[in-house]
């Protein structure tokens, strides 16, 4: 397999460049179970594992390789390999791990477009698209909105026009996994060397639209519920694949919970017309709420901005100040910790001593 296919560029080259002497390749991970990575290199598939020190110097969760990463990988037996280095990314999309501990999940790495795939059954929601939006802005990557099941929907123009007024200069494309219809749209986006995530509830037919890409049907996919058009988490890992005609994606599984990770950057491109009204506002630090001279809350009486759009930018706001009062939570414990190490291991030295 050529590099080049697999997404390899000239800034990975350089990034790798400080492995090339111990002997280590380029291997891009293509799914992960456990311990166990699954990677592609250019002689092909491989199984491999993360070495000692790797593991010993991994600081968190952030550090272990993810799908999408590249590695600096020692090939041993022709189909196993130690994973010695992850390259730095260029691009990552990340929620906050699901449950109550403070932490980051990488869902994806160094993706180019993260096709922000719904439903246009009853599962369509565009509160849901606006959060993914935002984390995608927060990764790097160029957001495209799929309105999948477009055989279903009969108000097609309706629904294209309202996601558009809410994900302003954000390309949206109706199509169908079912028909083919749309398809050549979502077709210009894949190319050689470029990497897409499809993002979505479960349920919204992603590995569907990858299996029509391929021609065959290789990812599992599972009917929905009648009653509300959710799906049953079908798929239950992400992998990445080469497609035949060029260009990579990577399928995931619906995320039951997709909490927001990040400071306020990503929000702030995803909700730019907001942004630039609050400049208008009489406080620089206004929270829109019952301050006076409030330009948003203004727009928001003329009509001018939808309360909807609003009151999903305000909800995402308080999430994204939670989390970071909870980071400097965490951090501070984690602080108080190490000086209480430090003082123990002190007055042991100072017991010793005399
Ligand atoms: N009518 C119609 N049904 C579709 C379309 N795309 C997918 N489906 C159906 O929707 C259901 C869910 O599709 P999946 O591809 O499994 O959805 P998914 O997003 O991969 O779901 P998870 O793996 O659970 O996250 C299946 O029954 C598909 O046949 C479409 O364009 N039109
Ligand atoms: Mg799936
Ligand atoms: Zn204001």
């Amino acid at each position: 397999m050529d590099l080049i296919n697999l997404g390899w560029n000239s800034e990975f080259e350089q990034k790798f460049e400080q492995y090339k002497t111990n002997g280590f390749v380029p291997a891009r991970i293509i799914a992960e179970h456990k311990s166990l990575y699954q990677a592609l290199d250019s002689k092909g598939e491989l199984t491999a594992e993360l070495s000692g020190k790797y593991r010993y110097q991994a600081a968190g969760r952030f550090d272990y390789p993810t799908v999408g990463d590249w590695v600096a990988i020692a090939r041993h037996d022709h189909d196993k390999g130690i994973i010695h280095a992850l390259i730095s990314r260029r691009s990552a999309f990340i929620r906050k791990e699901a449950g109550q501990r403070t932490a980051e999940q990488v869902v994806a790495a160094n993706i180019d477009i993260a096709f922000i795939v719904s439903g246009l059954d009853n599962n369509h929601n565009i509160n849901r698209i606006e959060r993914y939006l935002t984390m995608t802005y927060e990764s790097g990557a160029a957001p495209i909105i799929l309105l999948n099941k477009c055989d279903l929907c009969d108000y097609l123009d309706t629904v294209i026009g309202e996601v558009e007024s809410r994900a302003i200069g954000v390309p949206v494309i109706a199509l169908s996994a079912a028909t083919g219809e749309g398809f050549d749209g979502l077709v210009t986006h894949l190319q050689t060397g470029k990497t897409a995530a499809f993002l979505g509830s479960s349920g919204v037919g992603k590995s569907s639209i990858i299996n029509r890409l391929l021609g065959e049907n290789r990812l599992k996919v599972n009917s929905v519920r009648e009653n509300d058009s959710r799906g049953h988490h079908t798929t239950t890992h992400r992998e990445l694949i080469v497609l035949p005609n060029g260009g990579i994606v990577i399928d995931t599984p619906g995320m039951r919970e997709l909490q927001v990770w990040g400071d306020e950057s990503g929000l702030a491109a995803a909700f730019d017309d907001i942004e630039d009204i609050a400049r208008n506002c009489r406080f620089r630090d206004c929270n829109h709420k019952d301050e006076p001279g409030c330009a948003v809350k203004a727009a928001v009486c003329n009509g001018s901005l939808k309360e909807e759009r609003f009151q999903s930018y305000l909800k995402l706001k308080k999430e994204l100040r939670y989390l970071e009062a909870k980071q400097v939570m965490k951090a501070s414990a984690i602080e108080k910790m190490r000086w209480k190490r430090i003082s123990q291991i002190q007055k042991t030295f100072k017991d010793k001593t005399h």
